[in-house]
């Protein structure tokens, strides 16, 4: 088992760690020593500064056919508390959040059964017109799976179709944990870890950013998150189109994975925050997202590797389904306000990381 000293030598010596240290640093809980090698890591990167965004969630519809174990968000079509939002309600949203401030909308929602292709295509040209400020990015690499089967063009021609009608970049959701031994027990009918990955290869080629997720704190083991990492690490040694890594910790309340499974601890959060940092050296930033973690293991994660929040997000509905404390929604005073309490100097970027003001 490496030693964390020789960890903490190739840190300072910016060399890439393998997947054997960073498992040997999952299985150690001196987290004060991985918060300083994470630290390093990411000042070397970032410096001082700490992004955010101004930015509006929406979920068009929690109707999908995956049924993913791990989900509270989704519901049948006939299921009670089943919803799908109109074009037009979709729009309202946007305006809203572009009259508020926000510079992007995130978009993501379930594999709808009846909506066709053209629904989403439609709906980005209806936002483009009607919030022509805001970047879209939308639709995970599952969704735009999806899209290509039901309506038989390629990848490619589902993403060119999308970018003509205004597709900005994509989120880093659907990749859960991409190990297929895990896969097949919180969501069986989901695309496979290696398709995600080739969803996403694609959209890198089609000139897209995205970014990447890992959901944990399930049933996954740590071995399964470093093999997790490593597949990103791979990838963006060959496209360099991931933007941010984003662990989401799993809230487990209301899903059929809810039995024996409580809500990770704040030293796991810390050390899986920490360690995606010293190991995906290839990711430019490590967000956390309050929503999951709640705002004060964001706010001290900004010590442990981390660089970006996300975001004022308005309105959410995936964690506080499955019963995440956190609130719907932070202003950006509170953002900003959080990370200059940290000692950090808070940074409002677009949605490509171009600093739009530092405060
Ligand atoms: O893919 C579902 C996760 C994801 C639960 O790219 C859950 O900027 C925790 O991907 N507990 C969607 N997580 C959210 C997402 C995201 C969020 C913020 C920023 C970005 C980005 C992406 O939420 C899903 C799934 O992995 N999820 N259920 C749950 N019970």
């Amino acid at each position: 088992m490496p030693t964390l000293e020789t960890i903490k030598a190739n840190i300072r010596e910016n060399r890439r760690i393998s997947a054997q240290e960073a498992l040997a640093l999952f299985a150690s809980n001196d987290l004060l020593a991985m918060g300083e090698m994470a630290a390093l890591a990411n000042e070397r990167k970032n410096g001082k500064n700490v992004f955010f965004n101004v930015n509006r969630h929406i979920n068009p519809s929690n109707i999908c056919v995956n049924r993913c174990a791990f989900c509270a968000f989704y519901r049948t079509a006939d299921q009670e508390g089943a919803y799908t939002l109109t074009t037009e309600e979709i729009c309202h949203r946007a305006v809203e959040a572009q009259a508020s401030g926000a510079t992007e909308l995130h978009i993501v929602g379930g594999l709808h059964p009846d909506l066709p292709f053209p629904f989403y295509e439609e709906t980005l040209s209806a936002l483009r017109r009607a919030a022509p400020d805001l970047h879209i990015k939308a639709f995970t690499a599952v969704e735009i799976d999806y899209f290509s089967c039901i309506s038989g063009l390629s990848l490619e021609q589902v993403l060119e179709r999308l970018k003509a009608a205004g597709l900005g970049s994509m989120p880093g959701g659907g990749a859960e944990i991409l190990v297929e031994e895990v896969r097949r027990k919180i969501c069986p009918e989901k695309i496979s870890g290696a398709r995600w990955l080739e969803v996403i290869a694609t959209a890198h080629r089609a000139g897209l950013k995205t970014n990447a997720t890992m959901l944990y704190g399930h049933l996954e083991t740590v071995a399964d998150r470093v093999a997790h990492m490593e597949m990103l690490r791979d990838l963006q040694d060959r496209t360099n189109g991931f933007q941010a890594f984003i662990p989401l910790a799993f809230q487990p309340e209301n899903s059929d994975l809810k039995l024996g499974i409580s809500g990770t601890s704040g030293l796991d959060d810390l050390k899986t925050l920490a360690i995606s940092r010293i190991f995906l050296d290839n990711f430019d930033h490590i967000k956390a997202y309050w929503v999951m973690l709640g705002e004060k293991i964001a706010q001290v994660s900004l010590a442990f590797g981390v660089n970006d929040l996300d975001g004022t997000v308005i309105e959410e509905k995936i964690g506080h389904d499955a019963g995440a404390p956190s609130p719907q929604s932070l202003t950006k005073s509170a953002i900003i306000r959080l990370i200059k309490r940290a000692d950090k100097v808070p940074v409002e970027r677009d949605t490509l990381y171009r600093p739009l003001a530092s405060y």
